[in-house]
């Protein structure tokens, strides 16, 4: 049997009920048999795919907090330190209640690649929690927040582990977490990326998911002899990432027309009025039902259907496996022709094969959203110097490395013989470099 297959089947065996993680796995391992076939016989003795698929470090905690009815209530908190090869831990905290330890560790795994195609020094991992922000107070929130940082500031430091956002975990969260952990370490530093400007954030890290997404779209199009220009482009999600990457897509020629939430979805035919979006969203916290009350062009739908609107370009920026075969069909026979996922995973193993298949570009959510964690390392850095750069300065930096990664990824798929194959291209070009690093640091 083959190395990848091995492996493969022992993340399978061992990891069970994990299927997120398993399809993460497969994805990478799939597309790196090239690489791993070349050089089987070292990465065999090191072990370095069975050290690779395992985390560093699984933290499992408690979270107990009291709602504003005096109900104690008990949510599961984690934290994954998956891959520190070349730089600290770093990657985003997740609040939804679907989220559990195979979902934290395909998001924690994909973090490690995606990393590594910064070209940052930054390691992978993920955290987060069952806990449900919909619905709860802001002192709820912030009780539970406190609650979670008091048992993961152990772990956690600004050379040793740096949490992010996530789905669930914005501006408010992330500030909760970030005065908790210096009360209780007493330490002003970088332990948290996407701070609130007034203590340490960034400009243009709110931004930088979305924006990056449509610089790195707008490359690969570049490059293809395509543009944005006057395109007509679907977007799904209503958060931060569907945000930022709605207002780029306007700045940018082209004109989005739907955005989704996980009640329903809009279809605006004028295009996404993105500071109404922001008002329902961000703001007011609200349903999508509200843009289309306070929007006369815009129609409402109950569930899901974004894939089914006649589209050139595709954007998948809510959460994974939201986009299945069927859509991927339905893209292609409305003409669309490039798909790039704002989001982690949103695109199932067979939609991402038709989608291949049937030419149309596809670039992976651990290049096409590397944005966010390439800004949150650039936040890091402007923490670490107790400076703070301009918006101006942030954006073209942050323009530049999705420029890069976008190169990086092409060359690394027609080196190894897979042109415009970008997932594949995306994989090798992140795993080598971790690979590297983690033969030479030898056996840890
Ligand atoms: P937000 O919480 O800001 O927004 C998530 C959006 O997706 C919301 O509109 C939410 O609907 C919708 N959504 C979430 N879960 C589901 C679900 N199960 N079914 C349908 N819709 C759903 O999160 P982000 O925008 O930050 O994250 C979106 C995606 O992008 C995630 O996959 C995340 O991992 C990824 N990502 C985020 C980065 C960041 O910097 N924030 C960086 C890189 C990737 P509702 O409004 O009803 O809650
Ligand atoms: O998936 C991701 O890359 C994020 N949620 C952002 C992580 C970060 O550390 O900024």
């Amino acid at each position: 049997m083959s190395y990848v297959d091995e492996i493969m089947d022992k993340v399978v065996r061992e990891n069970p009920a994990q299927p997120e993680f398993h399809q993460a796995v497969q994805e990478v391992l799939e597309s790196l048999r090239v690489v791993i076939d070349r050089n089987e016989e070292t990465y065999r003795r090191q072990a370095l795919l069975e050290r690779l698929v395992t985390p560093e470090r699984q933290i499992l905690f408690r979270v107990p907090w009291v709602d504003d009815k005096g109900q104690v209530r008990v949510n599961n908190g984690m934290r994954i330190q998956f891959n520190s090869a070349i730089g600290p831990i770093k990657g985003g905290l997740r609040l939804h209640p679907s989220v559990n330890v195979g979902v934290v560790k395909f998001l924690g795994f994909e973090q490690i690649f995606k990393n590594s195609l910064t070209g940052l020094p930054i390691g992978g991992g993920k955290g987060g929690s069952d806990f449900d922000p919909k619905g709860k107070s802001d002192r709820e929130v912030m009780a539970f927040c406190q609650s979670f940082m008091t048992e993961l500031y152990k772990y956690v430091g600004a050379n040793m582990d740096v949490p992010a956002g996530d789905i669930g975990v914005g501006a408010r969260e992330i500030g909760y977490l970030y005065g908790q952990y210096k009360r209780l370490t007493g330490l002003y530093e970088g332990v948290l990326t996407g701070k609130g400007l007034s203590y340490g954030g960034s400009l243009a890290r709110k931004e930088a998911t979305g924006y990056g997404l449509l610089y790195l779209t707008d490359e690969m199009l570049r490059c293809n002899g395509k543009s944005l220009e006057g395109k007509t482009v679907a977007v799904s999600g209503a958060g931060n990432v569907a945000t930022y990457a709605i207002e780029k897509a306007w700045q940018l020629g082209a004109k989005p027309v739907t955005c989704s939430d996980s009640t329903g979805w809009i279809y605006d035919p004028d295009g996404i009025d993105v500071e109404l979006l922001k008002q329902v969203k961000e703001v007011r916290r609200a349903r999508l039902t509200e843009y289309a009350a306070a929007r006369p062009s815009a129609v409402y739908h109950e569930g899901k259907g974004v894939w089914t609107v006649k589209c050139d370009v595709a954007l998948p920026c809510a959460t994974q496996n939201e986009l299945g075969l069927e859509d991927a069909k339905a893209l292609v026979a409305n003409g669309c022709f490039a798909v790039c996922e704002g989001a982690n995973m949103p695109t199932t193993l067979d939609a991402t094969k038709y989608l291949q298949d049937s030419g149309i570009l596809f670039c992976p959510g651990k290049a096409a959203n590397a944005g966010g964690v390439a800004t949150s390392a650039l936040e890091m850095s402007q923490n670490s110097e107790r400076l703070s750069w301009t918006f101006e300065e942030v954006d073209s930096k942050l323009k530049n490395i999705m420029v890069n990664i976008f190169h990086n990824l092409d060359d690394a798929a027609r080196e190894y013989g897979m042109e415009g194959n970008y997932v594949a291209g995306a994989n090798i070009a992140g795993f080598l470099k971790v690979a590297d690093a983690m033969l030479a640091q030898g056996v840890v």
